[in-house]
């Protein structure tokens, strides 16, 4: 059976990005999937987090996903730290997994900065506890943004090499990314080069989930962009990461393909697409938005989804780890 592991950190800040690369997909594969879905404090931790943040946090994220219409009834919301196989298998997946792997890793690099001695071990080791969440289920799919493709390989080579040293093949299955797609890569609204994401210390580099319409339509006005109008066909848009940013996030909130946006506005100026841009934004954001608030509202409700998901998840993950342990020797 296909079954389907995605996560978001609960790190504050949760973006369009987030939206369109991941949350939006979930929801429409719960209609064909079994899924789980998960708020990734563990993860999130790897970077100091103040505590009551991360507990305020971590219930946004799981409002964010009931507001966006992932059903609790068809799939399993819940946060990784509420099922220690999380915890269990992320650290035999620490003896599996090589110290050479892990230092080809990107995101180490991006996120630990110039002083590596300082980033903490946790987050050299952040991509086997990825590897621990999807395979703790033997989840098949995996719907992440472009910017999680090289986890998700070492996810399969740690899947693989477990399965050949203690000679049990086919034990854990191949993860597959689920990646495709218009939103996969969203851009900062200030630099076409770089993703958008949580943690750029400027505000208007994003589009917050927690936005409001003012504030959605000031960002777009002054998102960067070069002063010619947009191209007539979509190789004009090739060597104008700002301008492609801007289409793509039209194209991926309208539910339509980029060459569409350009048939549509090509031609036209900036002050004319940024202001139907914004619209559009609004138009799709705000009634998640407002649903989110409602729902945060509700504190007993939510940690009750939480409490529950954790239950199910629990229930998939302890015969997996209680093979898992017999294959490594461990006493059960
Ligand atoms: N800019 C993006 N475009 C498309 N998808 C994105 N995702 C993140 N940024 C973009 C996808 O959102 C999911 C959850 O991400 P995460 O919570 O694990 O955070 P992250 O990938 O580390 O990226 P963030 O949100 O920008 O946080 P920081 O600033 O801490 O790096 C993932 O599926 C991710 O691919």
């Amino acid at each position: 059976p296909e079954r389907v592991f995605s996560g978001v950190q609960p790190t504050g800040n949760l973006h369009l990005g987030n939206y369109l690369g991941a949350i939006r997909k979930f929801v429409t594969l719960q209609q064909s999937h079994d899924c789980l879905f998960c708020v990734v404090d563990m993860h999130a931790i790897t970077v100091w987090q103040d505590p009551a943040k991360l507990r305020a946090q971590t219930l946004e994220i799981a409002a964010a996903y009931l507001a966006a219409g992932i059903d609790p009834d068809k799939s399993i919301i819940f946060n990784q730290s509420q099922v220690s196989a999380h915890a269990e298998l992320a650290w035999i997946f620490n003896c599996v997994a090589r110290m050479g792997w892990l230092n080809r890793m990107t995101q180490f690099k991006d996120k630990a900065g110039k002083d590596k001695e300082r980033a903490s071990s946790g987050l050299f080791v952040y991509p086997n506890l990825m590897s621990a969440d999807i395979l703790a289920y033997k989840a098949t799919h995996v719907p992440v943004g472009d910017d999680q493709k090289q986890h998700l390989e070492l996810a399969r080579d740690t899947a693989a090499k477990f399965n050949n040293d203690f000679n049990c093949p086919d034990f854990f299955p191949m993860p597959e990314p689920l990646i495709k797609g218009a939103g996969a890569r969203v851009m900062s609204l200030k630099d076409g080069s770089a993703k958008m994401s949580k943690s750029d210390p400027a505000d208007n580099s994003r589009i917050n989930m927690t936005d409001d319409a003012d504030m959605i339509a000031k960002k777009i006005k002054k998102a960067k962009t070069d002063p010619e109008p947009l191209p007539g066909d979509i190789e004009g848009l090739s060597g104008r990461p700002e301008a492609d940013n801007l289409v793509g996030i039209y194209a991926a909130l309208a539910g339509v393909e980029k060459e569409q946006v350009i048939a549509d506005f090509g031609g036209q100026g900036f002050g004319v697409f940024k202001p139907a841009l914004a619209d559009l934004a609004v138009e799709k954001l705000s009634p998640i938005t407002a649903r989110m608030r409602e729902i945060q509202g509700d504190e007993t409700t939510l940690e009750k989804v939480l409490k529950d998901g954790a239950q199910r998840a629990d229930a998939i993950a302890a015969p997996i780890m209680r093979e898992v342990k017999e294959i490594v020797g461990f006493l059960v």
